[in-house]
């Protein structure tokens, strides 16, 4: 039960091979590219509902998912959800439509941002309840133990969604069930305009986990191996019956709460994480001085990526809407 910032045991690349680094490059790069995108588009007026990026929290999602497979590991995200969809796999151009609330998006156009879900990939949701995705993974992660198909649940969360009673419900839960269950705090330091120095109390999220008798732990979350080290320790312990966990992750988000959010509640601290702490940046120069990977193999993805985000928003926008006729249908699961 510590609460120490914790650096990776290989200071280099993790001990990972050339894929697995592309793997978790394209990831996070996909993600950004997705979100800046968005960003631009939402200015546009044409995507509905709100929108709510994950830019510059890339690590933690990368660093989590990397381990969880798509059959029997599931995450439960927010309503910050699309690098958790990303990284879980969820069809990145079904994700587009789905934003753009299209027939070929992935609830069918019906979701929008907040709701995106595909349970063939695990990804159980993203969530406009704050503090919605953890109770939802007591309950996977308690058929995963029932099955005994070795399945871990994770869910993600804000500090806003820290200080939820469902959260702390749940993570009680967890260690009475003993489940194989990781809650992942993503600390970016407000709640809406609601600064985490001030409204979590005790200071840490971490320490948290002390009261409900499981391991707790803070990571840098500009630092993907740092996450990656962390989260794997707790997914490997929640597979092997060791139980649930709890890992904060403190990073920083680089737009507004919502598109549209003025930021009147902080300066400079956006362009200092931008500058100095960006995982994307510190990932390029930890591989290639390592001499795991060239900065033409990053630049080859970045350029793989550039296609897939392109064809995903000009597919998105050429796809139909829903008809009236649609009102009716996955409205109900039928067994
Ligand atoms: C139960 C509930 N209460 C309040 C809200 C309004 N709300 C939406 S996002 C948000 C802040 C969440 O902050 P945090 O959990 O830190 O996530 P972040 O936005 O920073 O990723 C709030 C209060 C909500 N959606 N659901
Ligand atoms: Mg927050």
């Amino acid at each position: 039960m510590t609460d120490t910032l914790r650096t990776p045991r290989d200071p280099a690349t993790g001990g990972l091979d050339a894929a697995a680094l592309l793997d978790a490059y394209r990831t996070m790069r996909t993600i950004r590219v997705f979100e800046e995108r968005l960003h631009d588009e939402f200015a546009t007026g044409d995507i509905p509902g709100f929108v709510h990026l994950y830019a510059g929290e890339e690590a933690s999602a990368a660093g989590v998912c990397g381990w969880l497979d798509d059959e029997r590991d599931v995450i439960a995200s927010t309503h910050r959800g699309h690098g958790h969809c990303i990284a879980k796999h969820v069809d990145v151009k079904a994700m587009m439509a789905e934003i753009y609330g299209r027939v070929t998006g992935s609830c069918h156009g019906k979701g929008g941002s907040m709701h995106i879900a595909d349970l063939s990939r695990g990804m159980l949701g993203a969530n406009g309840i704050v503090g919605g995705g953890p109770p939802l993974v007591c309950g996977a992660a308690l058929a995963s133990k029932v099955r005994g198909d070795g399945g871990v649940a994770v869910a993600f969360f804000g500090d806003g969604g820290a200080n939820q009673g469902t959260t702390l419900e749940s993570l009680n839960l967890a260690t009475v069930w003993h489940l194989p269950a990781v809650f992942i705090a993503e600390n970016n330091g407000y709640a809406e305009a609601t600064a985490a120095e001030w409204s979590v109390g005790g200071g840490s999220v971490a320490a948290r986990a002390a009261a409900f008798g499981m391991p707790g732990t803070t990571v840098d979350g500009f630092d993907y191996f740092a996450v990656r080290e962390a989260a794997g320790e707790a997914i490997e312990r929640a597979r092997t019956g060791g139980g649930p966990s709890l890992v904060e992750v403190r990073l920083t988000r680089y737009y507004g709460h919502f598109e549209g959010d003025q930021q009147t509640y902080r300066t400079t601290e956006v362009q200092r994480a931008r500058a100095e702490l960006d995982c994307l940046l510190r990932f390029r120069t930890r591989v290639t001085a390592a001499g795991d990977l060239t900065a033409a193999q990053l630049d080859a993805v970045d350029a793989e990526v550039a296609t897939l985000i392109e064809e995903a928003v000009t597919e998105a926008k050429a796809a139909p809407l829903p008809t009236a006729a649609d009102l009716d249908t996955d409205v109900y699961v039928t067994y």
